[in-house]
């Protein structure tokens, strides 16, 4: 007998039950999966999606943060930032090798995020406007990005779980380093302060975005639970999110910009305010403040490197064609 496997947004495949029966029984289990291990078409294809907008995410994450490197006030806070933002391309080049064992091509992700395919995350379609936004983003974009990344080290599918074991390293460093630019402003002038609280009111409801949608809009957490992909929902990490950040603030003297924000006693967490989630929607379907430049940026990047590819290409024929003399 066949089933349908529960693919959602990702279509539908057509697998033996008693297959899906063995492969979930090995998820149950905390087997990790890999590469030439057999999986269900549907988890093949959630982990392409998933690991390949996460790389994509990365790339483009550089973008809001360069606009900054040459502008940063001092030699400290450039070295540091110079250093982020490496990281940044090389979490996305781990992640793209991480998709390649998958079956898809770099250069096939590649096309899929210049043609409008492929998403990131909604987050880099917003500008950075005054320096406070660099550390507002290495401290609650970065913030986010560990909340939800730290249950990834633990995903069913080994490449992918081995990756973000660095790249969480790394991107502790990136938020420490945001919250102590933070810091630095709200301990400083009242302008700078100003600026600190300007930038937290701009950046907070986006970043709570970062999560996905409500879990009753999330068409792919519940197959993706069950395959342990993902370890939580997006509600669950955006709750954890906002209970370990409101003491931060509390901490640096700013106000989250909630005004519904209150701790509920018996559910030790905090409730939090509606979230404007058609303004999500807008930006997932690239109508989003910066969606434009961001995938002009990336189209830029790939037509000015294509000399070097295709010398890279050119050089490796000719090695070859001298090692078969
Ligand atoms: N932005 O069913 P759902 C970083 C899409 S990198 C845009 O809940 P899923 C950093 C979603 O793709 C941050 N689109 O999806 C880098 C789906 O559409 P499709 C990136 C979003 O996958 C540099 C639809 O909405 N992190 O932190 O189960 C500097 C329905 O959603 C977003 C990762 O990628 C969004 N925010 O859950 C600094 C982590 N949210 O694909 C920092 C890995 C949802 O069906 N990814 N959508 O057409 C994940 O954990 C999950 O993919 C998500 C979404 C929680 C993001």
């Amino acid at each position: 007998m066949y089933s349908q496997g529960l693919i959602g947004a990702d279509g539908r495949t057509v697998e033996d039950e008693e297959f899906l029966a063995r492969f979930q029984a090995r998820i149950d289990d905390e087997q990790k999966i890999e590469p030439n291990d057999a999986m269900p078409e549907g988890y093949r294809r959630t982990l392409v999606r998933q690991i390949g907008q996460h790389a994509h995410s990365e790339i483009v994450g550089m973008l809001p943060e360069g606009n900054w490197i040459t502008r940063a006030p001092s030699l400290r806070r450039k070295a540091s930032l110079l250093a982020k933002v490496q990281d940044e391309g090389g979490h996305g080049l781990y992640l793209y090798s991480a998709a390649e064992t998958l079956g898809v091509s770099r250069e096939q992700m590649t096309e899929e995020l210049l043609d409008g395919t492929a998403k990131y995350s909604s987050i880099f379609n917003y500008p950075t406007l005054s320096w406070a936004d660099i550390g507002t983003i290495g401290w609650l974009v970065d913030g986010a990005a560990i909340m939800n990344q730290i249950p990834l080290c633990r995903c069913s599918y080994g490449p992918y779980a081995r990756a973000m074991i660095r790249i969480c390293k790394e991107e502790s460093f990136h938020q420490r380093q945001g919250y102590e630019i933070v810091m630095t402003l709200a301990q400083g002038s009242p302008e700078q302060k100003a600026m600190a609280q300007e930038s937290l009111n701009r950046f907070w409801q986006p970043v709570l975005m970062m999560f996905g949608p409500p879990d009753s809009e999330s068409r792919n957490t519940d197959q993706s639970v069950k395959w342990k992909i993902k370890r939580f929902t997006n509600d669950e990490l955006r709750q954890k999110f906002v209970d370990a950040t409101v003491p931060q603030a509390e901490c640096l003297g700013l106000t989250i910009p909630d005004p519904d924000l209150t701790w509920n006693e018996a559910r030790q967490s905090y409730d939090f305010g509606p979230i404007d989630w058609d303004e999500f929607w807008r930006v997932v379907k690239g109508n989003g403040p910066m969606n434009r430049e961001r995938v002009a940026a990336r189209r830029k990047a790939w037509d000015d490197g294509a000399w070097v590819r295709e010398a890279a290409l050119a050089h490796a024929a000719k090695r070859q064609a001298q090692a078969a003399e």
